[in-house]
């Protein structure tokens, strides 16, 4: 079965143990390699950042939240909640379940600063991340989206290292080929997990959940069926669309989808991604034009694969230089219309770099794209009067 080592994310024969590092923490899944959809959702993630900032915390029951009688508990760590303490809590609930619980009150300026750290990792796999809070985020790593050609169980087991290790906090991680059962796997396997849900098991696997685990299903609708005595995913599953439709409306068609794993809601990005670019550094110097051209056409061609992967593409060409003496120089031009083509980009490049070769000795060349586009409004078949490769 496709497994695949948690620690060091090498892809194992589903042994006891990793054969690279020994690591007994794999994942196996018959779907493993086949699934592009996750949903990251870091461990009591206020509490984490806490512990992290203060490691004489980290063996100790940790709840933050306001202290004092009127208080709530936003998170308690995993020590605390074994007795008891949970998220919204009273506070002196929590401390009468566990009166040796350090109280911490929240400091939302570093959860802020984590919460962007971890971002940043995220977009290093794919430009496809969709942060739901703070501490969870969607990510799309199929192939169209991810910037490292690796399978998305692979870029995960990193990103969740990664996180540790930079950020200092641990994440479950969910994995499957949708945001609706991405997110509910994420939650299965909890702390520091990784969860799968493939496509063969999903509906039986939604069968016996209770209502409330689906998408959009909250305290009033689970109240409202269970007038009816459906408490059960399986119940609903059991029910024609039609009949859901008749109940609830638009909604209705909606749930009968879910109750089957199926969620067509695309992975939406927050924040567009402004330019893609690639650059290279020379072992040694270089002045002459067909060298330095010679680099840009092999830079051109990865960046072309990157926009093509991203469904993106640039208006702006921009080509950067760095001299033998460490000056940046960056000569941009801007085409009619967003391009992914990189001999049109190239072409845009090499007309800027006749001009800059004088005979100066350059370190670095790179090449990149401003001004990003969907995919879909690139290279207007009648603009270039040719159609693309
Ligand atoms: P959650 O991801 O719901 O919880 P968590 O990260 O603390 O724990 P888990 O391991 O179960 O994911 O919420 C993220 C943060 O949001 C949490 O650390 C504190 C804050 N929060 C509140 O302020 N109020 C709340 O009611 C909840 C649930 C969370
Ligand atoms: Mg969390």
């Amino acid at each position: 079965m496709p497994s695949l080592c948690r620690d060091c994310a090498h892809p194992t024969d589903g042994a006891t143990n990793c054969p690279n590092c020994r690591s007994a923490r794999l994942v196996a899944h018959p779907e493993l390699f086949d699934l592009a959809i996750a949903h990251i959702d870091c461990d009591a993630f206020y509490a984490s950042v806490e512990k992290r900032d203060n490691p004489d915390l980290r063996d100790r029951p940790v709840i933050v939240g306001h202290p004092g009688g009127r208080g709530v508990v936003t998170t308690a760590c995993y020590i605390a909640r074994r007795y008891g303490p949970r998220s919204a809590m009273p506070m002196f609930k929590a401390l009468q379940l566990c009166p040796e619980a350090v109280v911490i009150p929240p400091n939302m300026a570093k959860y802020r600063q984590a919460s962007q750290l971890i971002r940043g990792l995220f977009l290093k796999a794919t430009p496809l991340v969709e942060p739901v809070s703070l501490d969870e985020a969607y990510l799309d790593l199929s192939a169209e989206a991810r910037l490292v050609d690796r399978p998305p169980a692979v870029l995960l087991a990193r990103l969740a290292r990664a996180v540790e290790r930079d950020v200092g906090v641990t994440v479950s991680v969910g994995l499957s080929y949708n945001k609706f059962l991405a997110k509910l796997a994420s939650d299965r396997d909890k702390p520091r997990g990784f969860s799968v849900i493939g496509r063969a098991e999903a509906t039986t696997l939604l069968a016996p959940l209770p209502v409330t685990a689906v998408h959009g299903i909250g305290a009033a609708t689970a109240r409202r069926l269970a007038e009816d005595g459906i408490t059960t995913i399986g119940q609903l599953q059991a029910m024609a669309e039609d009949a859901l439709t008749a109940r609830f409306g638009k909604f209705g068609r909606g749930l009968a989808h879910l109750v089957q794993g199926e969620d067509r809601r695309r992975v939406i990005a927050d924040r567009p991604t402004k330019s893609i670019s690639t650059e290279t550094t020379f072992s040694r110097d270089h002045s002459a034009y067909p060298a330095l051209a010679a680099a840009l056409q092999d830079l051109v061609g990865r960046l072309e694969q990157r926009l093509r992967r991203a469904s993106l593409a640039g208006e702006t060409v921009v080509l950067k230089l760095k001299t033998a003496d460490f000056r940046s120089l960056s000569r941009q031009s801007r085409l009619p219309y967003p391009t992914q083509r990189g001999d049109l980009i190239l072409e845009q490049a090499l007309r800027l770099l006749r001009r800059e070769a004088d005979g100066r000795a350059f370190r670095l060349i790179g090449i990149g794209v401003d001004h990003l586009a969907p995919a879909a409004a690139a290279d207007p078949p009648d603009l270039f009067h040719t159609s693309p490769p």
